[in-house]
């Protein structure tokens, strides 16, 4: 199996001390392309020594002067607007997807098949169904697989999860997160592909909502029963080239209430209709022992509050700056106090997967699988089906 041949090549380079080549391909060069690439680049260097060497062989996309330029621009060996150029290239150990949501299923399926790893964007898929597929055929490859939830290598989301495991919170009781935008509010905003249905799949739930809900799992646990309403506030925008106007099919909000089996209650509510917020992403968990609130705009900072904090009389939420040597990841960074940013997470995530398909180790816990993003998928359709409903939706992966 590939597989196998790929750690014999790794372990003969591991041998040597040097870290084995890892070659990669992506499809898609427009944004996650390029927070992608910025952090297959940054990665050797500063998650040093690295685990893994990324080796840019290919870079696929639609447009062939747009994914010419983009091989240019970042070094990409080859360039190909066809992504089946690539799936055999005996160069390619990883298969990067960071394409538009339609392009996920086929492209993951074919490349587990041909004995990739594959990493993918979230959301996994457009549907459960879909992901489902994608997740049997990356376990039946017995490739490793991860999706791209970078939030969850934030240093001070790791942190949270390090003090949520380790029962400094004691039983949860809530867990609240929004995630709140504001970038198609404007009715003349036209419909890209994140507001058509037949390529995205939703619209704020699948592209926001997924990344809350994906925090609610990893901080929290399993939801239980969830109920939910959706809402699309302008039904109508300009198509992309600008000659009509076509109906909106894809929700613009949603708020969604879960009760999690741990007996957690929660709240989830996302929108890209939040005038000032730019890239609001909020959550707080409450706990008999004390809470925890986080910030996306703020993301070095944790807010805690420790109900037994003594002395009394000065108790209350304090803010921790998480850039201490000893916070997640903060051993490959700077001095304390040196932030760092929302680019920063993908370096952690890339190097989180390359350590595991070099070292044959789980991507889960701390990293999303496939089987994160099914569960995902199945708690996104889970929030659709209610809110057409109007009924409360049994959680059953
Ligand atoms: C647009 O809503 C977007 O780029 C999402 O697609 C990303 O997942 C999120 O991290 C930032 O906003």
């Amino acid at each position: 199996m590939s597989d196998q041949v790929g750690f014999t090549t790794m372990a003969g380079a591991r041998a040597t001390g040097e870290a084995p080549p890892l070659g990669i391909v992506l499809l898609g060069y427009a944004f996650m392309g390029k927070a992608h690439t910025n952090a297959l680049k940054k990665l050797p260097y500063m998650m040093y020594p690295p685990v893994a060497i990324p080796r840019l062989v290919a870079i696929a996309g639609r447009n062939e002067e747009g994914t010419r330029e983009a091989a240019r621009r970042y070094g990409y060996e080859k360039f190909t607007t066809d992504w089946r150029d690539l799936i055999n290239d005996p160069d390619v150990q990883v298969f990067d997807n960071g394409g538009p949501n339609n392009a996920h299923l086929e492209p993951c399926v074919a490349a587990a098949e041909a004995g990739k790893h594959v990493f993918c964007e979230k959301p996994l898929a457009r549907t459960a169904e879909e992901a489902k597929t994608m997740l049997d055929a990356v376990q039946k490859a017995g490739v490793k697989h991860m999706v791209a939830h970078n939030y969850r290598f934030v240093p001070a989301i790791v942190q949270a999860r390090r003090l949520i495991e380790s029962g400094k919170l004691g039983r949860i009781y809530h867990f609240r997160a929004v995630y709140l935008q504001e970038w198609i509010m404007d009715p003349n905003f036209p419909m890209v592909w994140r507001l058509r249905k037949d390529v995205a799949g939703s619209g704020v739930l699948g592209d926001l909502g997924s990344h809350i809900i994906d925090l609610a799992r990893f901080l929290v646990g399993e939801p239980k029963r969830l109920t939910a309403m959706t809402k699309t506030f302008i039904t109508e925008r300009p198509s992309e080239d600008g000659t009509s106007r076509v109906p909106v099919d894809v929700d613009d909000a949603f708020t969604a209430l879960i009760e999690f089996e741990n007996g957690a209650l929660g709240t989830l509510e996302a929108s890209r209709f939040a005038a000032g917020r730019k890239n609001h992403q909020v959550l707080e968990i409450n706990g008999e022992k004390g809470s925890i609130s986080f910030s996306l705009e703020r993301l070095n900072e944790l807010d805690v509050y420790w109900v037994d904090e003594e002395p009394k009389e000065t108790r209350g939420f304090h803010n921790v700056l998480v850039t201490e040597s000893y916070h997640p990841y903060w051993e490959n960074w700077w001095p304390h106090g040196h932030i760092i940013g929302w680019e920063h997470t993908f370096v952690h995530e890339f190097h989180h997967f390359f350590d595991a398909i070099v070292n044959n180790k789980d991507v889960a816990p701390y990293g999303a699988t496939f089987e994160d993003g099914y569960r995902n998928a199945v708690i996104a359709d889970a929030i659709e089906q209610s809110a057409q409903s109007g009924r409360v939706v049994d959680i059953r992966y």
